[in-house]
Formats: C-alpha cells, sequence, structure tokens
C-alpha cells in the first residue's frame, strides 16, 4: 500500500492467520482506494476443480429459489459454487435485446429461473452426478418446475453468458434505478415479494429487473421504468425522465426496507459518489465519526479518491 503520506507499508503476508493488532489489510481493502493505494496482493490458490457442471432451473418464486438453495447446500456443501438468480422480467428482457443469448435459457427462463453450478474436485461425473442428484431431490419436493443440464462446457459457458448478460440488456435498453443489496438470505423472498408488489401499485408498469448473487444474498434489485417507446433514442430519453422525477423516493424506498431487515445497501459494488449520501443517511453517527476519524489519520490532505464513499 502507497499511503496518502507518500510512505509504503508492506502488508503482503500469506497467513492464515494473524493476530497482531489492527487489521489495517481489510481497512484499505473496504476503502475503495480512499485511504491508501493498493499495488500488489498475495493470492490463496486452489486446486481447480476437475469437474464443473451447470444447470438452469425453472422455480415459481423467489420462495422456491431459497427452497432449491438448501437443498443445494445440503447435498453439496462447498461444491456449490454458484447459485444466481433471474427474475422472469430479468431475462425477458434479455429476450428482447439479445434473442440468441436467451435462446440458450429457453425455455427455462419464461419464469424465475436460477443458475446453479456445482464443481467437483475430482471428475465430470462426479459433478453431473450431483447435479442430478439435487434436480431430483427439488422435483421430488415439488421445489422446482422445470430443469436443463448443460451437456458441455460450451453450454454451460453459454448459461452463464446469458446471466451475465443482463446488464447489457439492461443498458441497451435505457437508464433504471439500480440497486446492489444485500440481505440475510432466508429474508430475500419476503424481501423481493414485498418491494414488487409495493412498487407495481405505486408506479403502474414499472419492471422489476432483479437478478444476481442469491447465494451470496446479494441481489441487484433492479427498478426499470415502464416499456418505452421502439424507437432507443426516444426509449433513452423516456427513461431518463422517469428517473429524473422518481429516482430517489424509489432508491429511499428500497433502500429503507433493506435497512429495516438488517441488510446493506452495497453489497458488491462500493459506495462510490452514488451511494455516498446513502450510507451517511443510514450509517449512524457513531459509525461515520469513527471512518472520518481514520480518514483524516491516514489521509489528512484528502488526497485519496476525493469525493467518494465519505
Ligand atoms: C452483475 C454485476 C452487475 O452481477 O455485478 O452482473
Ligand atoms: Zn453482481
Amino acid at each position: 500500500v502507497v499511503t496518502a503520506t507518500g510512505e509504503i507499508w508492506n502488508g503482503l503476508r500469506s497467513l492464515r492467520k494473524d493476530n497482531t493488532g489492527f487489521d489495517l489489510k481489510d481497512l484499505f481493502v473496504g476503502s475503495e482506494g480512499s485511504l491508501g493505494l493498493i499495488t500488489a496482493a498475495v493470492l490463496k490458490l486452489f486446486p481447480q476443480p476437475k469437474g464443473v457442471v451447470t444447470a438452469l432451473a425453472s422455480v415459481k418464486d423467489p420462495a422456491q429459489a431459497l427452497q432449491l438453495l438448501a437443498i443445494a447446500q445440503t447435498q453439496a456443501d462447498a461444491a456449490l459454487t454458484g447459485f444466481e438468480f433471474m427474475s422472469a422480467q430479468s431475462t425477458a428482457l434479455l429476450a428482447q435485446y439479445f434473442p440468441e443469448i436467451a435462446r440458450h435459457g429457453q425455455p427455462m427462463i419464461t419464469g424465475d429461473t436460477v443458475l446453479i453450478e456445482i464443481s467437483h474436485p475430482q471428475n465430470q461425473e462426479g459433478a453431473t452426478e450431483l447435479l442430478q442428484s439435487i434436480m431430483e431431490a427439488a422435483f421430488t419436493a415439488g421445489v422446482i418446475q422445470d430443469a436443463t443440464i448443460a451437456q458441455s462446457i460450451a453450454q454451460s459457458n453459454a448459461l452463464w453468458h446469458l446471466r451475465e448478460s443482463i446488464t447489457l440488456a439492461s443498458a441497451e435498453d435505457g437508464p433504471q434505478i439500480k440497486h446492489d443489496i444485500s440481505l440475510p438470505i432466508s429474508s430475500l423472498p419476503d424481501f423481493i415479494a414485498t418491494m414488487s408488489q409495493e412498487l407495481k401499485m405505486a408506479y403502474s408498469g414499472i419492471r422489476l429487473i432483479n437478478f444476481g448473487h442469491f447465494g451470496d444474498g446479494n441481489l441487484h434489485f433492479n427498478v426499470a421504468p415502464p416499456a418505452g417507446p421502439a424507437n432507443r433514442a426516444e426509449r433513452h430519453q423516456a427513461h431518463a425522465d422517469f428517473l429524473l422525477t422518481h429516482e430517489d423516493s424509489i432508491r429511499r424506498h428500497v433502500h429503507d426496507r433493506v435497512m429495516a431487515m438488517g441488510g446493506s445497501i452495497s453489497a458488491e459494488h462500493g459506495l462510490g459518489q452514488l451511494r455516498r449520501a446513502e450510507a451517511a443517511h443510514y450509517k449512524s453517527e457513531v459509525e461515520i465519526g469513527l471512518m472520518k476519524s481514520i480518514k483524516a489519520a491516514l489521509d489528512p490532505l484528502g488526497l485519496m479518491n476525493p469525493g467518494k464513499v465519505l
């Protein structure tokens, strides 16, 4: 780390346990560059799994996704390496703008869908058997409606590509109100159901483009304006107008509920400038005070990534 005062701290320790005072490493890692510049890192490597297999499963709603997660965790434990949720409206956007990418998920992706990945240290058969066993248990329990297991690495990649293209389809559709929330995993279905209902009542025609890292309790609960004109420029303008009027109130509405349910308003993307004021609004005076003291001690002149985080 290069500090704000121009010194160098070498914190490159490859230790599993280190209990010698303050955890400076995590302090810098979580600071979004506002305390110092990280210039190197030590990585812990794991053996590459010999077998990886991916599947799509259609669920009735997020509550079933949670049940599927429980089954997958019970059977696979650490072999469960991916569990991503995609709402029906998020994949509808994909089908609309990138039908070639969405094609790989049809007909599964017409409703709420889960992408699930299993990794096996020894072999491909092990991974496939484990995933089949999870799917069978989920069928028997009535937790999934349908499933398709990728038959090749190319197919697995196509399913991941589908999941990862939702942001591209969103960008094509036009500006959205984006949230990067995390909640205790068991609260996700309740949150999605309540929030969706309230927002749909308040803003008729809005679309809930929620998707993300369900297994981590991390959801991109994005809110898209009502479907706009076919012409791209006109549609983007209509979205921008909607955001101008409603973005602040929708964001506050969503974040209020997240905080009331013990969640976080930024799970993976950080605060930057977009969520800086939101963090200040929700964090206690004590917490903000501690953060400010640290900032003042390590970067007294305010040189590092000014205007971000705090
Ligand atoms: C994703 C990015 C938005 O999950 O974090 O696609
Ligand atoms: Zn993400």
